[in-house]
C-alpha cells in the first residue's frame, strides 16, 4: 500500500494515527505530494484523486481511495477486527455520525477558516479566497468546541466509551486550530481535558 500525502498536514495526520492505531504504519510506503506547490493540482495528482487533496491511499491493485473517512474504514476492516469504525449496527452508525459531526462542525470548519480569512497556502494556492465567509468559519469552529465539550461531559471519546474515528477526526480538528490560532475557549473543560488525555496515546505523541 502507499499513501500519497504531505506529512504534517492535518487530513494526512488522521490517516498517520489510524495506521499508527491499528500497527500498519510499516506495511506502508509514504509519497510526497508537494501540495504547498501545486503538485495536488496537477493532471497526474487529479487522475488518483479528482477533488486536489491528500491523503490518498492507492492499494496494490491500483485502486486509489482518497476521503479519510473511506481510509480508515479500509484500514480498520483489514484484520477482521475492526476497532476505529464499531462493531456493532449501532457502534458503527453512532461513530459515523460522530465523525461527520466533528468533521463539518470543527475541522472542516477551521480548514474554511484558514483557506479563506487567512494567507492558507499562499496566493497560488488560494486563488479564490472570501474572508468574510472564512470568518464566519472561524465562529462555527468555536460553536462546534462547545458541542463537543458538552458530549465529552457524557462520555470519555466523542462517539461513546471507546476511542474511534471520531477522536482522530476531533483531534486533527483542535490541532488544526491551535496551528491557525483558534483558541479552544477556556470553560470547555471537558473538551480540553480530552485532548491531553489523548495527546498522550502511542498512535499520537509517536
Ligand atoms: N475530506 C478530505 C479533506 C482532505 C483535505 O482537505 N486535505 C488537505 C490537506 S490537510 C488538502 O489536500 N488541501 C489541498 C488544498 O487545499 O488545495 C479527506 O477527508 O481526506
Amino acid at each position: 500500500m502507499k499513501i500519497h500525502e504531505f506529512a504534517g498536514f492535518p487530513n494526512p495526520a488522521r490517516v498517520r494515527i489510524a495506521l499508527a492505531e491499528k500497527g500498519l504504519t510499516d506495511k506502508v510506503e509514504f509519497i510526497h505530494v508537494d501540495v504547498p506547490a501545486g503538485e495536488h493540482q496537477k493532471e497526474e495528482f487529479l487522475s488518483k484523486n479528482p477533488s486536489a487533496t491528500v491523503p490518498v491511499l492507492e492499494l496494490d491493485d491500483g485502486t486509489m481511495i482518497s476521503e479519510c473517512t473511506a481510509i480508515t474504514e479500509y484500514l480498520d476492516n483489514l484484520d477482521g477486527h475492526p476497532t476505529l469504525t464499531g462493531t456493532t449496527p449501532k457502534q458503527r452508525a453512532i461513530t459515523h455520525m460522530m465523525q461527520r459531526r466533528t468533521e463539518a462542525g470543527l475541522l472542516d470548519a477551521v480548514a474554511a477558516y484558514f483557506h479563506h480569512a487567512t494567507p492558507g497556502l499562499g496566493p497560488d494556492i488560494e486563488k479564490n479566497q472570501c474572508e468574510p465567509w472564512g470568518k464566519l468559519q472561524r465562529d462555527r469552529a468555536v460553536e462546534g468546541m462547545r458541542y463537543l465539550d458538552r458530549v465529552l461531559a457524557e462520555q470519555p471519546f466523542v462517539a461513546g466509551e471507546d476511542f474511534s474515528m471520531a477522536d482522530i477526526t476531533n483531534f486533527a480538528g483542535l490541532a488544526f486550530a491551535d496551528f491557525a490560532s483558534i483558541d479552544v475557549p477556556a470553560d470547555c473543560a471537558n473538551l480540553n481535558a480530552w485532548y491531553k488525555k489523548v495527546a498522550e496515546r502511542p498512535s499520537i505523541k509517536g
